[in-house]
């Protein structure tokens, strides 16, 4: 475990910055610590917690355009993008960059199984730790879900698995980070206007397998053009990679066989659960599903009590989650889909059914044209809001799909609602972010589920 540095700066007062300051104050101990703390905001949640910090004897700087001083480490929060002044005077300022991953890692007694992918990552997450609760091994969901380990290393002891779901802004701003398992599931475009370029996004994504070695497993979906690549990467330098597969099953990995989650052993293929006893929908959840199943197994979860765990796995708020039927048309929020690939996995989860699909938010620099090929061929209409809006009717006229613009969130779902027919499904799965209109992607699920609910109130159709 290493020791606290003399001299720390904690930059971005969010969540996780919030929670690094809070665990310095407290174990200051004996060690005279030097603490500063930076955010570029400056409101009335900010200066009750500078109170707070200054009173444990903190140096704090709110409305802070850069860094200033010299600091052994900064411990900086993933939001703030490298291209920003205060990010680039922290490079300048500190001997070390970090995040509050790598702080809690260095930090804890507990083995770490880590979950990324530009989508699946909540999913699998959730599910690892589900198959190990059930399994009776105790574990905790942190990272990007929303719990900052670091609230839990005190807590948690060796036998506690610490899963987490890592996102690239996370790991960029590693650098010993060793998890034991560790998942990709897959690398699509997304957060371009963070990383830069999609190269630079792909390269953060594979630092997750960075510092792994021989006794760890890399667990790696090989359906996916941006994570297949690595698993041989991985392998060559003796990391055992089990492969992830809907099409087949890899050699000592997990694959779809006769439609079974299929695990291949020492023993010979063995059959874990059929894939359409998964009460999660669509293909993606079958890959999860999967990763999920050989993370857990290489933890060593025996196979039949993976089977009842993902039996009992019921689907999350805001991935496809089912929120009500109003005269016989189902909905369905998706709010998590903030990227167009997130979407495009999305539609796979309807068969036939006709699908209305609510698109539209805050565009991430992100391209629609692949996404508006998949709307032409497996949706019945489209409604579309927010700022986005234009840009996905351009990609939209471009591929011969039509679509109706409606406004705001909740006029899309009023037109989505009249479109939509009996035996249908109305979808919100905006490939969009949420912050034109939101203040993230689950403000924006809740409001469209309390809509819903409302609709079936008034029965509105
Ligand atoms: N800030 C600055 N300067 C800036 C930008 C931000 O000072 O230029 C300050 C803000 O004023 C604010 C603080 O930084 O006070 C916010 O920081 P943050 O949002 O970077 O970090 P946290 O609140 O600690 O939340 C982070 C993750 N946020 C992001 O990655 C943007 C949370 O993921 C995560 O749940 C939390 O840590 C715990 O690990 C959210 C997210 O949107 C859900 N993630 C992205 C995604 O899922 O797509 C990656």
């Amino acid at each position: 475990m290493r020791a606290l540095s003399d001299s720390i700066a904690v930059v971005g007062l969010g969540v996780s910055g919030l929670a690094v300051a809070r665990y310095i104050y407290k174990h200051q101990g004996m060690i005279p610590i030097s603490m500063s703390v930076y955010d570029s905001a400056d409101n009335d949640r900010l200066r009750l917690l500078a109170l707070e910090l200054a009173e444990a004897g903190a140096d704090v700087h709110l409305g802070a355009e850069t860094v200033d001083g010299r600091f052994r480490v900064a411990v900086v929060s993933p939001g703030i993008m490298p291209k920003s002044p205060l990010r680039r005077s922290v490079q300048q300022a500190a001997d070390r960059v970090i995040g509050e991953i790598e702080f809690a890692f260095e930090r804890s007694v507990s083995p770490w199984l880590a979950v990324t992918g530009t989508n699946g990552k909540t999913t699998v997450t959730s599910l690892c730790v589900h198959l190990l609760t059930s399994a009776g091994v105790p574990a905790e969901a942190v990272g990007n879900i929303g719990v900052p380990p670091i609230t839990l290393v005190d807590e948690v002891g060796p036998s506690t698995a610490l899963v987490a779901e890592v996102s690239s802004f996370q790991l960029a701003l590693t650098d010993a980070f060793r998890p034991r398992v560790a998942v990709l599931l897959n690398i699509t475009p997304d957060h371009i206007d963070w990383h830069g370029s999609f190269q630079a996004y792909a390269a953060d994504k594979a630092k997750l397998f960075a510092n792994m070695g021989p006794d760890d497993c890399a667990v790696i979906d090989i359906d996916d053009s941006g994570s297949a690549p690595l698993a041989d990467t991985v392998a060559a330098r003796g990391v055992r990679v089990m492969r992830v597969s809907r099409v087949g099953l890899p050699m000592g990995g997990a694959g779809l066989v006769d439609g079974w989650l299929t695990l291949d052993t020492p023993a010979g293929p063995i059959r874990v659960l059929k894939a359409s006893s998964l009460k999660i929908r669509g293909d993606h959840n079958v890959s999860n599903a999967l990763a999920a199943t050989a993370a857990v197994h290489s933890w060593g979860i025996d196979i039949d009590a993976i089977a009842r765990g993902l039996l009992g796995f019921e689907p999350i708020k805001h991935r496809l989650e089912p929120v009500g039927v109003n005269d016989g048309v189902e909905y369905i929020n998706d709010s998590k889909a903030t990227n167009p690939g997130a979407t495009i996995m999305a539609l796979t989860a309807f068969g036939d059914r006709p699908v209305v699909l609510m698109l539209g938010g805050r565009n991430k620099d992100n391209s629609f044209a692949e996404l508006a090929l998949h709307v032409r061929d497996s949706v019945k209409s489209v409604v579309l809001f927010g700022e986005a809006a234009p840009d996905i009717a351009a990609a939209l006229s471009d591929a011969g799909v039509a679509y109706q613009s409606c406004g705001t969130m909740l006029q899309a779902l009023e037109c989505a609602t009249h479109s939509a027919v009996d035996g249908g499904t109305v979808l919100l799965s905006p490939a969009c972010a949420s912050f034109d209109e939101f203040e993230g992607y689950s403000h924006r699920g809740d409001v469209f589920r309390a809509a819903v609910a409302e609709l079936r109130q008034v029965g509105s159709r």
